[in-house]
């Protein structure tokens, strides 16, 4: 038991032990929490992980900050809206959008994707209040770039001061007559970047969603948690238009505020990302009665898997002969595509350390490539992305966790409309299709491994005892891992390539990792297990 399938025989349960013995006590304690070796059947569904914890200082993680969660994640991607940092530039790293989230302007034109917009707050604006400059920012922005809206990302340094973000964007509504939303997501405020993706989620909801009301035509969706990296919404759009589906908005890539203000006319919310955008498709749910599914549109499999979940949603003939049509054709023009790659990717061993959801999605792309992934986790994921919905109510309250906003929401007595009968809503509930998600490890199974916030140490002894085909991770340890002779795919950017999403993204897919794996740049990369000893060393007291 506990064995990783294939390759080298490395009792996981042992090299948990191990790792976890060379922390001091009190860490030792800490991480040992957020690794689980799962167990075959019943006993691995009562398994737990700690997650969304604070990580132990000191220790390399991979985590953002909260900030980075609000504005380089969820609020970033919308390209008709002017971003402002407020506070030091060294603060502001996200000012610059740098995770290939791609928009193409509207008949407006507008599109700032590529501005970085920063108050560069001085030791004088930290001492006397930044505020004065912060209006004189948003007046600029208002009267050079003309934007839909303007949105306001407070840095560490604000929160400290004290500065009254939301008045100041207040006032320069009123006086430039552009939306502005300041959202108080110091970098401080969460353990990772998933609190500011809960901060953003309420402003949107407050402060756009529901804006404006427009009739739409009976197969409408939205589709929540999609950023557009590389182009993967473009593909999904094309999909869905190929069944005569309209996808109003996409939260948040490729997203005009405009649409955005309309979005709660759809009749169906599809949620990609869960751990980034639950908190709006729950919200959207309890208002204007538009029920979720959780979907996964990565791989030829679970995109048709996906698709089915709207055809059963709206339950209509033509439509489902139309998306059944549609996945056909589809699958086998992927299939076709892949083939010439199978063979050179067949029984390679992934590893997986990404964000909050792309360490699940990707898991069964590799599959269909004949590929293991044999250990995955999470940056910030929370319990119920690894562990299934089902655990929420368990899930401990901490100082944390309560420094986030919980909006009440209740149904809105005029524009609450389901599009579906209670009695039919509750049926594909049951069937798992709605307001379900099962979490990473209902497709892990037994005898892999799960490593929740993992620190370089622990990453560079994975490697080192594993000898895996291939980590996908970030641009944070890509380079220390392909050092060690092993490459590594950026599973947050795509390194440059896309779509990787849908039917034509999946080739996309399997080129890449071909072309990856098997570069003969890496026979010349030396190895260090393959052909000298270790020296090992250890410190005596
Ligand atoms: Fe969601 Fe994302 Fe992710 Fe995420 Fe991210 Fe990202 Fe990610 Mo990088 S919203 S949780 S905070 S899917 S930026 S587009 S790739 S860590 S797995």
């Amino acid at each position: 038991m506990s064995e990783i399938m294939t390759g080298p025989e490395v009792n996981l349960e042992s090299w948990v032990d191990n790792i976890i013995s060379k922390y001091p006590p009190k860490v030792a304690k800490k991480r040992r929490r957020h690794m689980v070796v799962r167990e075959e059947g019943e006993a691995g569904c009562s398994q737990t992980i700690e997650a969304n914890t604070r990580t132990v200082p000191g220790i390399i993680s991979q985590r953002g900050c909260c900030y980075a969660g609000c504005k380089g994640v969820v609020i970033g991607p919308i390209g008709d809206m002017v971003h402002i940092t407020h506070g030091p530039v060294g603060c502001g790293y996200y000012s610059w959008l740098t995770r290939r989230n791609m928009y193409k302007a509207r008949d407006d034109k507008k599109n700032y994707m590529s501005y970085c917009f920063t108050t560069d707050m001085q030791d004088h604006d930290v001492i006397f209040g930044g505020e004065k400059k912060l209006a004189q920012a948003i007046r600029e922005a208002a009267q050079i770039f003309k934007p839909a809206a303007i949105s306001v990302h407070a840095t560490c340094p604000v929160g400290l001061i004290g500065d009254d973000i939301h008045q100041v964007a207040k006032d320069m509504e009123k006086e430039t007559g552009i939306p502005v939303m300041a959202f108080s997501c110091e970098g401080y405020k969460g353990v990772s970047q998933s609190a500011g993706h809960h901060i953003a989620n309420n402003k949107l909801f407050t402060s756009a969603v529901g804006k404006v009301d427009e009739p739409q035509p009976e197969f409408t969706i939205n589709i929540l948690g999609e950023y557009n990296i590389g182009g993967d919404a473009w593909e999904i759009e094309r999909v869905f238009e190929k069944c005569k589906i309209k996808v109003l908005s996409t939260f948040s890539g490729n997203m005009s505020y405009f649409e955005m203000e309309k979005s709660h006319n759809a009749k169906f919310n599809l949620v990609m990302c869960h751990r980034s955008i639950n908190y709006l498709a729950e919200m959207m749910e309890k208002k204007y009665g538009i029920p979720w599914a959780k979907v996964n549109f990565i791989g030829p499999e679970s995109m048709a898997k996906s698709m089915r979940k709207v055809a059963a949603f709206f339950n209509n003939d033509e439509l489902t002969k139309r998306i059944e049509a549609v996945i056909e054709e589809e699958v086998e023009n992927a299939k076709k595509g892949i083939e010439p790659y199978l063979k050179g990717l067949e029984g390679k061993r992934v590893m997986l350390f990404v964000g909050g959801s792309r360490a699940h999605h990707y898991q069964s792309v590799f599959r269909e490539l004949g590929m293991e992934p044999v250990v995955a986790g999470y940056e910030f994921a929370h319990r119920d992305d690894y562990e299934g919905r089902h655990v929420i109510p368990t899930i401990k309250v901490d100082a944390d966790s309560k420094n986030i906003e919980e909006l009440k929401v209740e149904a809105d007595p005029e524009r609450y409309m389901p599009a579906i009968d209670e009695e039919y809503r509750k049926r594909l509930e049951e069937e798992g299709v709605l307001s379900n998600y099962d979490g990473m490890w209902a497709d892990m199974g037994g005898g892999t491994l799960i490593i929740d916030d993992i620190s370089h140490v622990e990453l560079e002894r994975l490697i080192l005892d594993f000898k895996p085909d291939l980590v996908c991770s970030g641009i944070k340890d890509k380079y220390v891992i392909e050092k060690f002779g092993v490459p590594s795919k950026q599973l947050h950017n795509y390194d440059y390539s896309g779509p990787y999403a849908g039917f034509r993204g999946a080739v996309n897919f399997a080129r890449d990792i071909d072309m990856l794996i098997n570069n003969p740049a890496w026979k010349l990369a030396r190895t260090p297990w393959k052909d000298r000893p270790f020296l090992n060393a250890s410190l005596n007291s």
